[in-house]
């Protein structure tokens, strides 16, 4: 029933009130003491943050989930890989010019979400290091993972790795696709405008067929024209290519075959070689298929057995800047029309006025939206009822700033009592994610215990 009344309710398009603008704090007065801390242990003034928190912005991976449905409907295995690879690429979609810190989740904090499409539930497993566990469910999916942001500073840059691995499985099909995360970059940290980028290489696996869409977010230092650029190929588990795949994690994703793709880039092969005079870093790439380095690496580096987790091959040399610190201009009509393509995914268009909202996207901005049906059931542990975030987003600065530090300090007296303690039952564990190890990739993971929407919500700390 309430998934049928979710399905006619609109939304809210804005917040309460306009993005107060932070002046002239230096964001890097603030961080140059925070080289070498987790993220949980960076506070900021509250100017530089969104009114969301850490929980919110993880469920807007949750924005297309549709994607995920379309893949479960699809007879075809290299079908639904497409599918499940746009739904990873849109995930990021909302990252787009979004530099605000969202709030770090208090330890037990929960968010849900339920939507037409799914319903998920968040908790924050661990506050040292900061993990945030999360579960979405639906007729044709599950969707779980957990995140834990680990932060490096680069001079001009910040560098985020959120370490962990996510998992769909369509149960209709018998299936679990995994994934990693790639890096995400905030830029000019020192003079300048903020801007976000990522890059690195994303790798889906399907664990029953074998099949692997491997992507690669590339970095604006290339070359402009590939600012926000992703590509990669689906292959089989004999590492045949079967599809070529290419957008921008900010506005598309589309997928053609490899010949259209070959057939595209002979045609066109003095653009290519005009850019490779300005690529740096890419001259010597007019390998067949101008295939990404870093993709024919991993390509070559893939083992027979396709069945294995796949481990990260990363090399640590940090970000490459942009030669200007300004935000790269961007070609956004390169290669974007390949013959033969269908487009997969595109993001939906930021609402009026989004720049006034911290850059939020239409489903960013109803995320800390709360009525009074809403109050009555849920869970108190959840987003919605901190009070910091509320102030923050009615506009009241100092407020939010006031509630922060006391939930804070509330928050380190639990810990304190508990340390304390010597029973065991008294010491704090989450109450819906318990530490396991996922099937798929054996690797260790936060799972999902269930009961939350039973909505048993006794015994609960008081946590705001
Ligand atoms: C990017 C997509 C990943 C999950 C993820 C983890 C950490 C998030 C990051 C995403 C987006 C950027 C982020 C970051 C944590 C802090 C950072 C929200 C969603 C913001 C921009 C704040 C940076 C502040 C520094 C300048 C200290 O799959």
């Amino acid at each position: 029933a309430s998934m049928a009344a979710n399905s006619q309710r609109q939304y809210r398009t804005r917040l309460p009130a306009a993005q107060i603008p932070t002046g002239d704090i230096s964001l890097w007065s603030i961080l140059k003491n925070a080289i070498g801390k987790e993220l949980s242990k960076i506070t900021m003034p509250v100017g530089f943050n969104e009114p969301l928190s850490f929980l919110q912005r993880m469920t807007e991976y949750m924005e297309y989930a549709h994607l995920l449905r379309l893949a479960s409907e699809q007879d075809d295995p290299i079908a639904r890989m497409q599918y499940v690879a746009a739904f990873a690429v849109s995930a990021l979609g909302s990252n787009w010019e979004r530099p605000g810190k969202p709030f770090n989740p208090l330890l037990g904090e929960t968010f849900e979400l339920e939507r037409p499409e799914f319903r998920i539930i968040c908790e924050q497993v661990s506050h040292h290091p900061p993990v945030s566990a999360f579960h979405a469910d639906s007729e044709n999916f599950v969707f779980h993972g957990s995140i834990h942001p680990k932060l490096k500073f680069w001079g001009k840059s910040v560098e985020i790795q959120p370490k962990g691995t996510v998992t769909v499985e369509l149960p209709k099909w018998k299936e679990a696709y995994t994934w990693n995360n790639v890096s995400c970059c905030v830029h000019n940290i020192i003079v300048g405008k903020l801007w976000i980028e990522q890059y690195g290489t994303m790798e889906v696996v399907n664990h029953s067929t074998g099949h692997r869409a491997i992507l690669e977010f590339k970095s604006a230092s290339w070359f402009s024209k590939d600012l926000h650029r992703v590509e990669g190929f689906i292959v089989d588990k004999d590492k045949k290519k079967i599809k070529f795949m290419y957008g921008k994690w900010t506005e598309i994703f589309r997928v053609t075959d490899p010949q259209s793709y070959e057939d595209y880039l002979k045609e066109n092969a003095h653009k290519f070689r005009s850019d490779d005079k300005k690529s740096k870093s890419d001259k010597s790439d007019n390998s067949p298929a101008h295939t990404p380095r870093r993709v024919l690496a991993k390509l070559n580096s893939l083992k027979v057995s396709p069945f294995r987790a796949s481990v990260s091959t990363d090399t640590d040399d940090g970000p490459e800047e942009p030669p200007e610190g300004d935000i790269p201009a961007s070609d956004s009509t390169f290669s974007i029309d390949i013959p033969n393509s269908v487009t997969l995914w595109e993001a939906d268009q930021r609402p009026e006025n989004s720049t006034d909202y911290y850059n939020f996207t239409r489903f960013a901005m109803a995320l800390n939206e709360m009525d009074d049906d809403m109050r009555a059931k849920l869970c108190p542990t959840d987003s919605r009822l901190r009070p910091d975030i509320r102030k923050l987003e009615e506009g009241d600065v100092d407020g939010a700033a006031t509630e922060k530090t006391r939930l804070e300090e509330k928050q380190r007296g639990r810990k304190a009592r508990k340390d304390k303690s010597s029973k065991k039952e008294e010491k704090w564990k989450p109450r819906w994610f318990a530490l396991g190890t996922n099937p798929h990739t054996n690797q260790e993971d936060w799972l999902y215990q269930g009961g939350y929407w039973d909505r048993n919500f006794s015994q609960l700390e008081d946590i705001f």
